[in-house]
Parts: structure tokens; C-alpha cells; sequence
């Protein structure tokens, strides 16, 4: 069972449990949303760690989770969670991949009009039959035939750091053999993208035999697809292809050139090469008929009269032209990156408990070790249907009390780099405009993040004033992972981007590249505008747990895809700096 299908299994019974009774089961439901989230997210495959007997440390899986799963991968099935989804249509939980569609939604679809499949609900949207049913409407059955349309769009795509880590594995396995010089990731995956279809490695050798036949002895492969002179490909559990190309050192860089991509990046190459009399090839570049191998890509560009093009950088929107006239960016770097400014610790705003896992303290101590000066807790914001306004000031007081003792006391003990925790909120914008927090609430903070998490599908204009209405207030500096987008899952949000873009320029709000990798939001195109605009970016992980500070390398992953220098980014200010842009 690959992590996928059982992601899929625990949110089934989620759902169960939700149609079975939401009020007395609501803490197993988030228990079992929770641990999905975390399996579809990891970047090992569940079955390895259950191998190893890991299974408890994945952070979302509790005792009881990890005792279910014990029994699915010891015989196959749980009786646990036959018994909870006993007497629920099948159907309904492949209604329940249509984006928007719950568990009581997908019941009454199937009790109420007989649906089947997803093309019963097709069909019935398109008839007319849904906008009739109580409590649905016009918008409802749009809705549903808008997202049915998406998830046709999908294609199966890995997330970054899933392939990466795959990638990572496998580089290192090929390492371990003598006649392998080096090895390296190429396509999608060398070039950063945000999401990757297959792996592809490339490996340096003089003995391309040996090293595939090293290469299909994978221990951890799936199977084998083909395997020929220079070239061989597998499949990893996951249904993650890889496929591996050997070259001669002499020849290297031109390999690692040619299958890095991007195509519309090599074609525009090789255009430029025959206009100026060259050819190019996986083995160099030819001029005036002689071969000139190259052994590294610096070589390759050099000889075509460019600079050395990042691999972040080849899609050919503007790069040859910049290469050719020394014009690249000077990219952002992770060592440049001093903060983390989206992080949400287990300290429960609603109730100033701390539960357990990522405590603010463990939280301090994991960003003190990745080197960072300064960071911010920014929990979401107190719910305003369980609270009225005073219940709200309350809440946010105790928290930045809890903030305000941490810097006078643990900080200055306990931390290297660390100097400042930053007391920050991440808030809702309310579907009508305006934020979840009153204004006295926002006296509390040091700066506050905003954003969207509910209201997705709203006209243009209307969110672009949605939005503008939430980063004027003066307290407000980010607008968090902006349109909102998850990755396979949902497009993201309609916005005016280039009223967006003039209004942050004028009024010093910044717009985050959110680290998180089902998010990786802004996506890489609009940070290119945005920099292009001279909008400044702020980057956060996102991080629900201590060890997902570690994401921050997918987000600058981003920044560089969308060329922007340590200049553009707010989080490469030291400590002062930063504190006078939030004055
Ligand atoms: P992906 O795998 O869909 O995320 O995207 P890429 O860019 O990794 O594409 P892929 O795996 O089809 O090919 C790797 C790179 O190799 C691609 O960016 C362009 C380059 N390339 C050069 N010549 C060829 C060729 O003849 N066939 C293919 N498929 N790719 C080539
Ligand atoms: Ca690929
Ligand atoms: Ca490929
Ligand atoms: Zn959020």
C-alpha cells in the first residue's frame, strides 16, 4: 500500500465517523485528517517506516492510528475500520474526491439522487437535478461542475520534496558503486519545480554496463521497465518512474545540460546555436562540423558566448537573452534566509494550553539551530463564532504574554542565533472583507499575516477588493500564500494581480512565498511579476511542526524560480532592519 491509497483509507474513515455522529467523534475526525495530511506529505513511503519501526515517528500518527495500521500491513485490512465504514455507500468516497464535496454532501448525493459514479454527477449537475435538492441551489451544482472540470486537469504529479528525497535515496545508492564518478538529478526535478512527473538522474561514468546493472538492483524498486546501453528505467513504490542516463566524463556537462530541460528552454537554445553556426547535442557542441565535448555545463554555456544559466532558470523567458549579456539575477540563498515569518506552534490560542507536540520553546531551539536571527508564531487567529470580542482580547493577551516572557527569559538562555520572537497572528479575511480580529486585538501584535482559507470562488474584482480591504490595515504587512492554491488539489483564487502588486508596492505590504509543499504559494510565475513590480516577498514554512522549518529550502526553491535576489526578500533583513519595517 503506497502512502497515497492509505491517506485516502484514514480519510475514509474520517468521513465515516463524520456521518456516523460529528459532535461525539470530533477529536478522532481531526485525529484521522491530521495523520492523512501527514502520510500524503511525507517523503518516506509508510510501508519502509513500518519495516523499520518507525510507524509512531511520523508526527500526526498516534498510538491508536499507528495500531490500525500495524494490522493493515501485517494482513492486509483492519477490522477497526471495517466496522466503522460498515453500512456507508463505496460510492461516496469517490464523490469525495471531487474538490468541495464532504462526506454529508457525498450521502446525500447518493441517497437522495441514486449517483454512482462521477459521471452520474455529472449528469445530474448538468440536468439540473442538484440545484433542486434542499440546502444546495444554482451556485452549488456550478460549483460542482467547475471542480468536477478540475479534477479531470489532474495529472499524477509528485510534490518537490517527495521526489527529492526519492531522488536523494537512489543518488546515494548509485554513489555506492566504484565505477560511478557522480551522480546528479535532472528534468523538473534539478530545475526546482514545484511539482515533478518523473525522476531523472544522470550518472558520470566510464562503464555505463555496470552502472545499470547497479542501478535495477535498487533495493527499494518496485519494478524494472527497461534497461539498454546508456539508459535504463524503474518504477519506486508510490508509482514514482525513475529514469537514468550514462555519460562518459569527458561528455558530462553535456548530458547534464541537454536532459535538465527545460525543452522550451533547449529549443530556444539550439535555435540560437544554428543561427550562429553551432549544433548541440547530449555529447557537446559542434562547430563547423567538429564535436566539442564538454565535461561540465559551465563549459557548454561558456562555449555558446553565455553565462552559466541556473537550472532554476531554464524555461526560456528571458534567460539566453540575460546570459548573453551578463544580465542574470544574482539568486537568493538559503544561507541568505535569517527568519522564518510563518510558523504555527502547539500553543493553542484557544485555549493557551500547550499540547504537547512543538511547543513555542522546541520551536525557538529548531530555528536557533538552522542559524536564524529572528522568527514568528503565528497561530491562526481565536475562532469568532465560539468567542465574543472580550473572549478574543483575552486570548490574543495571553499568548503575547507567553511571547513577551520567551524573549525576556528562554531566549536570551537558551538560543545562539535567535534573538527575537516576534508575536504575529495569522488572520482570516472575512468573506465580505474586513478581518477575524478586532481592532484592538491587532494593538497586540507585533505585525500580523492575512489570509484566505474559506470563500474561494468569488468574482475578481470582488476578491481583489476582499484582499486590499484586509492589508490596509496598518498592523497588516503579509498576505499569506496568496492565491491560496494546493497543489493537486485546488486552482487557486481570481485576483486583479497587477492592482494587487501596485498596492503593496505603495503601502509596504509584503506577499509570502509560503514554503509548505502542497503550497509552494505564490507560485514561481507570479513571484517573477512581483519582483518585476518591486514587491517585496516574505518567506514562511508554514510550519506545524518543528521539524517542517525545514521546508524553508522549497520556498527559496521558488524565489529563485521567480528570480529574485536577497534584495527582494523581506527575510533576509537582519534583526534592525526588519524591526523598522514594522515600526
Ligand atoms: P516532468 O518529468 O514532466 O516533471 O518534466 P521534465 O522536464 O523532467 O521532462 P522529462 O522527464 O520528459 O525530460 C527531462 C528533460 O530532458 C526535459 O526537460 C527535456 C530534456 N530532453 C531533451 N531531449 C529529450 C528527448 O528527446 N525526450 C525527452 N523526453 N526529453 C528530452
Ligand atoms: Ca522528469
Ligand atoms: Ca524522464
Ligand atoms: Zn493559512
Amino acid at each position: 500500500m503506497a502512502n497515497l491509497e492509505i491517506a485516502e483509507l484514514l480519510r475514509a474513515i474520517a468521513a465515516s465517523y463524520q456521518l456516523k455522529d460529528e459532535e461525539k467523534n470530533r477529536f478522532r475526525i481531526i485525529a484521522y485528517q491530521r495523520a492523512a495530511d501527514a502520510i500524503e506529505h511525507a517523503s518516506s513511503e509508510l510501508k519502509d517506516l513500518w519495516d523499520d519501526g518507525k510507524l509512531k515517528d511520523v508526527p500526526g500518527i498516534g498510538e491508536s492510528i499507528a495500531s490500525h495500521l500495524d494490522e493493515v500491513f501485517r494482513t492486509g485490512a483492519s477490522k477497526h475500520f471495517e466496522e466503522v465504514m460498515k453500512g456507508l455507500p463505496p460510492q461516496m468516497f469517490d464523490l469525495m474526491e471531487v474538490p468541495g464535496i464532504g462526506a454529508k454532501t457525498a450521502f446525500r448525493l447518493i441517497t437522495e439522487l441514486g449517483i454512482k459514479s462521477l459521471s452520474d454527477l455529472e449528469n445530474a449537475a448538468k440536468r439540473g437535478k442538484i440545484a433542486v435538492i434542499e440546502g444546495f441551489g444554482e451556485q452549488s451544482q456550478a460549483d460542482i461542475l467547475k471542480s468536477l472540470e478540475e479534477l479531470k486537469g489532474r495529472t499524477k504529479r509528485h510534490l518537490l520534496p517527495y521526489a527529492a528525497v526519492n531522488a536523494g535515496r537512489l543518488i546515494e545508492w548509485m554513489n555506492e558503486s566504484k565505477y560511478v564518478k557522480r551522480a546528479d538529478s535532472l528534468g523538473s526535478l534539478r530545475r526546482r519545480a514545484a511539482t515533478v512527473g518523473d525522476i531523472d538522474i544522470a550518472v558520470s561514468s566510464d562503464h555505463p554496463k555496470e552502472v545499470l546493472g547497479h542501478f535495477v538492483n535498487y533495493p527499494k524498486k518496485a519494478r524494472v521497465l527497461e534497461k539498454g546501453d546508456r539508459t535504463a528505467s524503474m518504477v519506486l513504490p508510490g508509482d514514482v518512474q525513475v529514469d537514468c542516463m550514462v555519460q562518459a566524463p569527458n561528455a558530462y556537462g553535456a548530458l547534464l545540460q541537454h536532459f535538465t530541460g527545460s525543452k522550451h528552454h533547449n529549443i530556444a537554445l539550439r535555435e540560437y546555436a544554428i543561427k550562429h553556426g553551432m549544433s548541440l547535442s547530449e555529447y557537446g557542441i559542434k562547430v563547423n562540423g567538429r564535436l566539442e565535448k564538454c565535461a561540465t555545463e559551465e563549459e557548454f554555456y561558456r562555449k555558446l558566448g553565455m553565462d552559466f544559466i541556473p537550472p532554476e532558470l531554464r524555461e526560456d523567458t528571458g534567460e539566453i537573452e540575460a546570459a548573453l549579456t551578463h544580465k542574470l539575477p544574482k539568486l537568493v540563498e538559503l544561507r541568505d534566509i535569517k527568519a522564518d515569518l510563518q510558523i504555527h506552534s502547539s500553543f493553542d490560542i484557544e485555549t493557551s494550553h500547550d499540547l504537547g507536540e512543538s511547543t513555542m520553546e522546541e520551536v525557538i531551539k529548531k530555528a536557533d539551530k538552522l542559524g536564524y536571527e529572528y522568527i514568528a508564531f503565528t497561530e491562526h487567529n481565536p475562532s469568532k463564532s465560539k468567542h465574543n470580542e472580550k473572549e478574543v482580547l483575552n486570548l490574543l493577551k495571553r499568548k503575547s504574554e507567553a511571547v513577551e516572557k520567551l524573549n525576556y527569559s528562554f531566549v536570551k538562555r537558551e538560543c545562539k542565533s535567535i534573538k527575537k520572537v516576534f508575536n504575529s497572528l495569522e488572520i482570516d479575511i472575512l468573506p465580505e472583507g474586513g478581518l477575524a480580529v478586532p481592532d484592538e486585538g491587532l494593538k497586540l501584535l507585533d505585525f500580523a499575516l492575512v489570509s484566505i482559507h474559506s470563500s474561494f470562488r468569488i468574482d475578481r474584482n470582488k476578491m481583489t477588493n476582499r484582499v486590499l480591504s484586509a492589508l490596509a490595515y496598518p498592523k497588516v504587512k503579509i498576505f499569506a500564500h496568496p492565491t491560496a492554491r494546493k497543489l493537486g488539489e485546488r486552482e487557486g483564487i481570481e485576483l486583479n494581480w497587477s492592482e494587487i502588486f501596485d498596492f503593496c508596492k505603495k503601502n509596504e505590504k509584503w506577499l509570502e512565498i509560503n514554503a509548505e509543499p502542497t503550497r509552494l504559494d505564490l507560485p514561481d510565475t507570479l513571484v517573477r511579476e512581483a519582483v518585476k513590480s518591486g514587491v517585496k516577498l516574505s518567506m514562511g514554512t508554514d510550519a506545524h511542526h518543528q521539524d517542517s522549518l525545514g521546508n524553508m529550502i522549497f520556498g527559496v526553491a521558488v524565489a529563485r524560480r521567480g528570480w529574485a535576489e536577497k534584495k527582494d526578500i523581506i527575510n533576509c533583513l537582519s534583526l534592525s532592519e526588519f524591526e523598522k519595517m514594522i515600526e
